[in-house]
């Protein structure tokens, strides 16, 4: 299989961390949803990331279709979402706000990074902040020891331990205001995972689309 685009981006990260805690051999295939926007849309009709390539070539894209047919692959019981209530649900519920937090975190990303200063909105900079840290501070409240949910790793981890990588590399002075200790220290924990290694974050992906950082001179 051939997982498409940058080990910057959360979605991307989230399938490839997977992928690697299933023992999923997989190529990847580099591509930028800005800098190499001809080939993504050629790949995606929406030309966005992650796209995973199927053997026969079939493309499937959005990481919850991807990680929805991966968790087909392995037995139930290697899967990281289990299959009985309440923990399905309750795992589910928490991956949603980790995901969430991921998506407005890309958002404001857009905001600093794609967009000229005078033509911020920021009332959309300061409701995205809001729902940042209203989602952080959900998190932190579930005091992950060692996981959010249940006795062992869940989608759930994968996706919060994920974003908050990314608020820690993209939008470091909010990383810096945010209170999430438990969350902090769960991303830590994650992150020292070889499946989580082997996926790590990637900066110089990340400048190869064109990243700039909030406070870069000029923005
Ligand atoms: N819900 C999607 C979100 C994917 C997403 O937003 N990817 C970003 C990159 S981090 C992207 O492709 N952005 C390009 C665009 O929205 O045009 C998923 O889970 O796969």
């Amino acid at each position: 299989m051939i997982l498409v685009g940058q080990y910057d981006s959360p979605f991307v990260r989230r399938v490839a961390v997977t992928m690697n805690i299933y023992t999923m051999p997989f190529e990847r295939r580099v591509l930028s949803v800005f800098t190499d926007f001809e080939a993504m849309l050629a790949v995606n009709p929406l030309g966005k990331v992650p796209v995973l390539q199927l053997e026969d070539g079939e493309l499937l894209y959005d990481s919850r279709a991807i990680l929805d047919y991966l968790d087909g692959l392995v037995p139930v019981e290697k899967r990281l979402v289990p299959a009985g209530e309440p923990h399905r649900r309750r795992i589910l519920r928490i991956e949603a706000v980790a995901l969430g937090l991921a998506e407005k975190l890309y958002e404001r990303g857009v905001e600093f990074a794609r967009r000229d200063q005078a033509k911020r909105d920021p009332a959309m900079v300061a409701r995205a902040e809001t729902q940042i840290a209203s989602a952080l501070s959900w998190l932190d409240a579930l005091r992950p020891a060692p996981w959010l949910h249940g006795d062992r790793i869940s989608r759930a981890d994968v996706t919060a331990a994920i974003a908050v990588t990314y608020m820690r590399e993209k939008h470091s002075a909010l990383a810096a205001r945010a209170q999430h200790a438990f969350v902090a220290a769960h991303c830590d924990r994650c992150e020292g995972l070889i499946e989580f290694a082997r996926a790590a974050y990637s900066a110089a992906e990340a400048q190869r689309s064109g990243w700039r950082p909030e406070h870069a001179p000029g923005l």
